[in-house]
């Protein structure tokens, strides 16, 4: 294995204290992971799962003045933190490709956002490194599911066949590790995986040397054997619904159920219902491309909304599931739009 020598070197702008955030996914890990390995610093770690992208909201108000490093979170949703960081005498560095509709210049923010459906995150750091760690760019780039985007910088690189699917594979790992509603669904801490991986400066090296790799798998295979005694809760010709429990793996799997039914049978619609800490239901909704939106359905219920094929609805209260069954129901039958 290859070790990276040292990343406690001095911090570059030698005066203010180092902060990295970052997203708990694959995407947002290997991001940080080439830039220090590129810029060393040693620093505080803040990130969450997946779907927790209000990180400056961890930071608390009285921070001092920091350096302010911000991988694979939306900007619009952190659009006040990093203000309240420059306004304090604080710099930002962005590393993006959501959305960035409220992005703007300062003199202390330097933003690398692009929002193009063919980068990621760790693509967009690849790019500001020349590729010097370009592997785990591509393994951030199968962690957001851009596969033919990964699949083809696999081949300039001349990998084989083994090797690609070797780093899809720890893209996907990595990726599942971030599921869940709290950090305590999940196999580790973003924060503890991103310090084990980054002592790989391969990722071929983690995946033959990490114990955490094998546990990952493991714990991937562990929760899928849950899915083989899973039966729809409500069926029909044109698209089926599931009931979760409201278990740690049920948390882990649930956005992931929805996109694998809807592979398996393109032409039928999916409702994967999971139960959320609160006793009610986080929603997944996937529809065929072809009919009704999903994000048409998931908009009737406050919270809800997505894209046309795969949308969702953040709580779903216990006592709407059968009218939510009811307009699935009527939604998925009703004629094309
Ligand atoms: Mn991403």
């Amino acid at each position: 294995m290859t070790s990276i020598p040292s990343f406690a070197l001095a911090d570059r702008t030698g005066t203010l204290p180092v902060v990295d955030l970052f997203n708990g996914d694959a995407d947002g890990i290997c991001s940080l992971h080439q830039l220090r390995m590129a810029e060393p610093r040693a620093g505080r770690l803040v990130s969450g799962v997946k779907r927790d992208i209000d990180l400056f909201g961890q930071l608390g108000d009285t921070n001092p003045p920091s350096d302010i490093t911000v991988l694979d979170v939306s900007f619009d949703r952190n659009e006040a933190g990093v203000r309240r960081a420059l306004q304090a005498g604080g710099r930002v560095r962005y590393f993006d490709h959501h959305s960035a509709r409220s992005l703007f210049h300062h003199p202390r923010l330097e933003s690398h956002i692009d929002p193009s459906a063919v980068v990621c995150t760790s693509l967009l750091v690849d790019r500001t490194l020349a590729g010097r760690f370009h592997e785990w760019a591509i393994v951030g780039a199968f962690g957001d599911n851009l596969l033919e985007v990964a699949r083809s910088l696999c081949a300039q690189r001349g990998l084989t066949l083994n090797q690609t699917a070797s780093l899809e594979q720890l893209g996907q790992l990595l990726n599942y590790n971030a599921y869940g509603e709290a950090v305590e669904d999940l196999h580790f801490s973003p924060i503890d995986l991103y310090r084990v991986v980054h002592n790989f400066e391969s990722p071929f090296g983690f995946i033959a040397d990490a114990d955490e790799y094998r546990r990952l798998a493991a714990g991937r295979a562990d929760d899928q054997h849950h899915l083989e005694a899973l039966a729809p809760y409500w069926r029909s010709i044109d698209g089926d619904v599931y009931l979760l429990p409201g278990t740690a793996w049920a948390r882990r799997l649930s956005g992931t159920l929805a996109n694998r039914l809807s592979c398996e049978e393109p032409h039928r619609s999916f409702a994967v219902l999971t139960r959320r800490s609160d006793g009610h239901f986080l929603v997944s909704v996937r529809c065929p491309a072809q009919r009704k939106s999903a994000q048409a359905l998931c908009c009737l219920y406050p919270g809800g909304g997505g894209r046309h094929a795969a949308a969702g609805i953040d709580r779903l209260p216990v006592i709407e599931l059968e009218q939510f069954i009811a307009d699935f129901s009527n939604h998925i039958t009703g004629k094309p739009s």
